[in-house]
């Protein structure tokens, strides 16, 4: 693949997912995330098994200032960004609506929602210019309705397919692409923040079904950025084979 493809959050889980499998199909790579260190060791990884050409870009995706003074102060020969993948994103607690922490909210709204938005407002102008682009947003099935301890993490996601299909409607009329990802159960780090750092919590969430990866979610992304110029692939719900809803799975124990 010939594109340069920016991942945020791509230092773990799905966005490091995406950047191994875009890698190892040849595609340039903007590496986004808060770590300095595991974006270094992440583009050696890559530029040992691929040869990938890697610029990283550590900031934290909420810091607007950090992120525009990122972007434009990208080398000329990495400005031409073909493929925006808004992965960051994360849930901090299973708390219900009028008992959590606001605070702990605030992180969560300006994560999914906000920073998500800004990378969007920050590169897909370019792409438009161009006449060429696609921005893969990371939703979720939690998106398409609200579970127990899930409403704000769920109001993020229905957040990010409204800012998808929004984002679809207002680019109707270039060559650029919108597509909104909405995984089902994903074993990363993911649940682990989720239970605020209790790994046994974390594990039982995957325990007696057979979850997905950050590598299976990445194979979707990369099916959506190979597709032909002239198709679209505007939403996958992706999950396990004994998954069917947000809150149904049957769990062999
Ligand atoms: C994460 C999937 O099942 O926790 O977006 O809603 S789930």
């Amino acid at each position: 693949m010939n594109k340069t493809v920016l991942i945020t959050g791509a230092s773990s889980g799905i966005g490091e997912g995406c950047a191994r499998k875009f890698a190892s199909e040849g595609a340039r790579l903007i590496l986004n995330a808060r770590s300095v260190d595991k974006l270094e060791a992440l583009a050696q990884d890559l530029k040992e098994k691929y040869g990938t050409d890697s610029y990283i870009m550590p900031f934290d995706v909420r810091d607007r200032k950090a992120a525009s003074e990122a972007l434009a102060s990208l080398p000329a020969e990495w400005q031409a960004i073909d493929v925006l993948i808004n992965n960051a994103g994360l849930v901090i607690g299973v708390d219900k609506e009028h008992e959590g922490d606001l605070d702990e909210w605030d992180i969560v709204i300006d994560t999914n929602i906000k920073s998500l938005l800004s990378m969007t407002r920050m590169v897909v102008p370019g792409m438009v210019e161009r006449g060429r682009g696609h921005i893969i947003n990371i939703g979720s099935i939690a998106g398409d309705a609200a579970y127990p301890g899930g409403s704000v993490y769920c109001a993020t996601k229905a957040a990010v397919k409204a800012l998808s299909d929004g984002l679809r409607i207002d680019l109707v009329d270039t060559p650029l692409r919108v597509t909104n990802i909405k995984p089902g159960m994903v074993e990363t780090n993911f649940s682990v923040i989720r239970f605020r750092g209790d790994k046994d919590k974390a594990d039982n969430v995957y325990k007696g079904i057979r979850p997905l990866t950050g590598e299976d979610i990445a194979e979707v992304a990369y099916f959506a950025a190979s597709a032909p110029e002239y198709m679209q692939i505007a939403e996958v719900l992706v999950m396990p084979t004994n998954q069917a809803t947000g809150t149904i799975a049957y769990k062999k124990w």
